[in-house]
C-alpha cells in the first residue's frame, strides 16, 4: 500500500478497502494535508477493480474531532472564498463504490460531516457525535446542517446546530443516522464494518453501484424523478452478465459467481 503521513490504507478482506485516519496527536483533526491524502486514497480505491466496498475509520478514541481549528483560526474570508476552502471535502460523497463509516469516539464538526457523507454509519457505544461549530463562532460547512435535516428533521437539527451539544451513538441510532450500534470493545466497530463491506463486496459490483445511485436519487430528486431514475437503473441491470448469472443461479439452486461485468 502507498505510504501516507496522516492516514493508513489496506485491504483487510477480499474486495474491501480500508482507510484509517491516523493523526492521533490531534484526535484526527482534519487538516488540509490529511484531506488531500484521504481524497487520494478514496479515489484510488474507487478506481481499483479489486475493491468493491470501502470502510473509513479512525481510532478507538476519535473518528475525527473536526476540521483543524488551529489551521483555520486566522483564515480570511477572501482566502476561503478564492481558494474554495473545504470544497474538496466533497470527493467522499462523489464515490461510486459504497463506503461505510466505522465510528468510535469523537465525530465532531467536520468529523461528523464526513461520517454523514458516507453511505452507512456503524457506531461503537463510545461514539460521540456533534456539530459544535457554534461554540467557536462559526457554523457547519461540510454539509452538517443539510444532511442532518434530511435524516432527523428540522427541530432536532436546529437544536444540535444551535446548541452544539454532543449526541450519543444510541441517539444517532434512534434517529436513523447510525444503522447499528455494535458491541462494546476496542476495534469492534471496524471489525463489523469490514464484515459488512465483505458482504457487499460479494455481490455484483454493477448492481451495488446502481443500487447506491438509486438510493441517493431519493435525496436529490422529486419522488417522480427518483422513481424514474430507479426504474432506468433497474432496466440497466438486465444488460449485465451478473443479472443473468444471479437469476440463473437462483433457478439452478446454486450460488452465483459474479464477474462484475
Ligand atoms: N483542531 C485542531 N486540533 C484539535 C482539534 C481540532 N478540531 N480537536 C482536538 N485537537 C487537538 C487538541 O488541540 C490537543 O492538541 P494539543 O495536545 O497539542 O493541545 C489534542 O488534539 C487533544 O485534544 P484535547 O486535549 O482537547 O482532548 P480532550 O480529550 O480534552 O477533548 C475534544 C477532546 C472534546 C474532542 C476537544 O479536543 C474538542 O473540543 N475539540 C474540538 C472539537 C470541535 O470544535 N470540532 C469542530 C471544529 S470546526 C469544524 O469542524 C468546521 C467544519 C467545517 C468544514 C467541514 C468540511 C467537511
Amino acid at each position: 500500500a502507498k505510504s501516507y503521513e496522516h492516514i493508513l490504507t489496506s485491504s483487510p478482506a477480499p474486495g474491501v478497502g480500508l482507510v484509517t485516519l491516523n493523526r492521533p496527536k490531534a484526535l484526527n483533526a482534519l487538516c488540509s494535508p490529511l484531506i488531500l491524502e484521504l481524497n487520494d486514497a478514496l479515489l484510488a480505491f474507487d478506481a481499483d477493480p479489486d475493491i468493491r466496498a470501502i470502510v473509513l475509520t479512525g481510532s478507538d478514541r476519535a473518528f475525527a474531532a473536526g476540521a483543524d481549528i488551529k489551521e483555520m483560526k486566522d483564515k480570511t474570508y477572501v482566502d476561503a472564498y478564492k481558494n474554495r476552502f473545504i470544497e474538496n471535502w466533497g470527493v467522499l460523497a462523489s464515490l461510486r463504490k459504497p463506503i461505510i463509516a466505522a465510528v468510535s469516539g469523537y465525530a465532531l464538526g467536520g468529523g461528523c460531516e464526513i461520517a454523514l457523507s458516507t453511505d452507512i454509519i456503524l457506531a461503537s457505544p463510545t461514539a460521540k457525535f456533534g456539530q459544535p461549530e457554534i461554540a467557536i463562532g462559526t457554523i457547519p460547512g461540510g454539509g452538517g446542517s443539510q444532511r442532518l435535516l434530511k435524516t432527523i428533521g428540522k427541530s432536532r437539527t436546529m437544536e444540535l446546530v444551535l446548541t452544539g451539544r454532543q449526541f450519543s451513538a444510541h441517539e444517532a441510532e434512534r434517529w436513523g443516522i447510525v444503522s447499528k450500534v455494535v458491541r462494546e470493545g476496542d476495534g469492534e466497530v471496524v471489525r463489523e464494518a469490514i464484515e459488512m463491506a465483505g458482504v457487499i463486496a460479494s455481490k455484483s459490483q454493477l448492481a451495488v453501484q446502481a443500487a447506491k445511485e438509486a438510493v441517493n436519487a431519493a435525496l436529490d430528486q422529486s419522488l417522480s424523478e427518483g422513481l424514474k431514475t430507479e426504474r432506468r437503473l433497474f432496466y440497466g441491470t438486465f444488460a449485465t452478465s451478473d443479472q443473468k448469472e444471479g437469476m440463473g443461479a437462483f433457478a439452478e439452486k446454486r450460488q452465483p459467481n459474479f464477474t462484475h461485468s
